[in-house]
């Protein structure tokens, strides 16, 4: 089925607000200057760069009853989500230049919504090596970066909440609509919240026993025509050999073509509507290849390799 190319918006959110580090601030301007929006309309893309939102400077100051930086997250994520809402309300296919995962908590949000007015189904793919479900008794460090699918649950600071909620008050996101992949480092108490709300996690030690083609083929089993597929690509899901520019390294993530392979089976979907990714860390980086990386993989996301092949018969 051929699917046509949609036009793609660039939205720099240029934040560290969420993180334990600084540095993913620069995260957009180190995926324009490795050659993102060229990459793309090398594949017939239209892409319109919509330049850096301009939210609140970092106060880097330590934890207020559980949280760092709340109303800055808040003022953040509220610019996200008017930033993404539009795009889609314009037909268009965000893609949010992070900044830090907290920022996932607005471009979400402002994708369920949009959803519900479109009457589309929405599925989430979660790539990441943490959850990022901790709450404030939780969290070991009071960073949101650990704490917005928690908080699209409904679980969290009552600003960021009410952010995430649709008009009828219920939560953005529910377990059936997410899976999360890759994951490899949950806090103690964050472990027994995900499995109490009933997440579908497709942690590394299932992709090592089960292999990146099943766990993708289960990650996007019941997405069709009417679904919208979201990616949230936390870098970070990456082996950090691969890609050391990030805050929060863990060790074992997916190889170079697993990677790949995941990113493939996405494009071959030819559902995904929306695009987080967050965590780049150019000051962590080593002569930018963990975002000259990031750029060939999201290259894949919109089907690069699919164009080199017929696909072969499943
Ligand atoms: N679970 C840890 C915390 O909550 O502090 C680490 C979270 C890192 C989150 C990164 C962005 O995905
Ligand atoms: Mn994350
Ligand atoms: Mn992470
Ligand atoms: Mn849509």
């Amino acid at each position: 089925v051929q699917h046509a190319a949609p036009t793609v918006a660039l939205i720099g959110a240029p934040t560290d607000i969420g993180a334990g580090a600084r540095g993913a601030s620069m995260g957009p301007e180190a995926l324009r200057v490795a050659g993102l929006q060229s990459a793309l309309e090398s594949h017939g893309l239209h892409v319109l760069d919509r330049g850096n939102l301009n939210g609140p400077a970092n106060p880097w100051q330590p934890p207020l009853e559980g949280y760092r930086h709340l109303p800055e997250v808040v003022a953040w994520n509220q610019l996200v989500f008017d930033a993404v809402r539009a795009e889609l309300q314009a037909g268009h296919l965000p893609l949010l230049l992070g900044g830090d995962h907290c920022l996932g908590l607005g471009s979400i949000a402002a994708v369920a919504r949009h959803c519900l007015d479109a009457g589309k189904q929405l599925r989430v793919l979660w790539l990441d090596a943490h959850a990022d479900f901790n709450t404030s008794t939780l969290t070991p460090s009071g960073n949101l970066h650990g704490m917005p699918v928690a908080c699209l649950f409904g679980l969290g600071p009552d600003p960021l909440t009410r952010l995430a909620r649709l008009p009828d008050g219920s939560p953005a996101l529910r377990a059936a609509q997410i899976r999360q992949i890759g994951i490899r480092s949950v806090d103690a108490g964050e472990k027994e919240l995900v499995h109490a709300q009933g997440l579908e996690v497709y942690d590394m030690r299932f992709i090592d026993e089960t292999g990146m083609r099943e766990t993708m083929q289960r990650a996007l089993a019941g997405v069709d025509e009417s679904t919208h597929l979201h990616v949230s690509f936390d870098v970070d899901f990456l082996d950090p050999e691969l890609a050391p520019g990030v805050g929060t390294t863990v060790a074992g993530g997916p190889t170079y073509r697993e990677a790949q392979l995941c990113m493939e089976m996405i494009a071959d979907s030819g559902r995904l509507a929306s695009l987080d990714i967050v965590e780049l860390n150019p000051a962590l980086d080593v002569r930018n290849k963990t975002a000259c990386l990031a750029v060939d993989l999201i290259e894949s996301l919109f089907g690069k390799s699919t164009l080199m092949r017929q696909r072969p018969a499943q």
